[in-house]
């Protein structure tokens, strides 16, 4: 079973978290969410990455704020990929996030979205993007979602 684990470091990070659960839901991608804290749960985290293959998670989608340790300690326990999404903080509006977690040292990667909405919603893209390099329905899915996309930009110009 291939499925999409989306994991957050705090309840917090939910509203952001959901624009990414509400893409893989349209695109009919099965996935589990986790809350996660890297520095309240290690031994969680640690357990949960060791785990990430056998239990069938294709790619990990994980979102954090502030000093956000939780994508690169994930990568560091998986092969899967994983994808980390800059949760907005207060304090530096998502810079602090977007730093810690792109800028891995060699050897173990994270991709990284954009800060915010704009990048949970395309972690789930790039999520589907994965999964559909061996899953027709969702490769279809993603060809219908552009041409949507494209047009509804086309019809953009009309309202002029
Ligand atoms: C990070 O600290 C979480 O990902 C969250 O974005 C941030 C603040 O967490 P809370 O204090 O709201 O639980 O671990």
């Amino acid at each position: 079973m291939r499925k999409v684990a989306v994991v957050m470091g705090s309840i917090s990070d939910w509203s952001t978290m959901k624009l990414a659960t509400d893409i893989l839901d349209e695109f009919e991608v099965d996935y589990d969410r986790h809350i996660i804290s890297a520095h309240r749960m290690p031994k969680v985290l640690q357990k949960f990455g060791e785990q990430a293959q056998e239990n069938g998670y294709a790619v990990l989608i994980a979102g954090a704020g502030g000093a956000a340790h939780l994508p690169g300690m994930l990568a560091a326990n998986t092969i899967s990929p994983v994808i980390g999404v800059p949760i907005e903080s207060h304090a530096l509006h998502g810079m602090d996030s977007l730093l810690s977690i792109v800028q891995m040292p060699s050897g173990v990667p994270v991709a990284t979205t954009a800060i915010g909405s704009a990048g949970a919603k395309n972690a789930a893209l790039l999520a589907a993007e994965i999964l559909a390099l061996t899953d027709k329905k969702v490769a279809e899915k993603l060809i219908e979602f552009r041409q949507k996309q494209t047009q509804e930009a086309i019809e953009s110009e009309k309202q002029f």
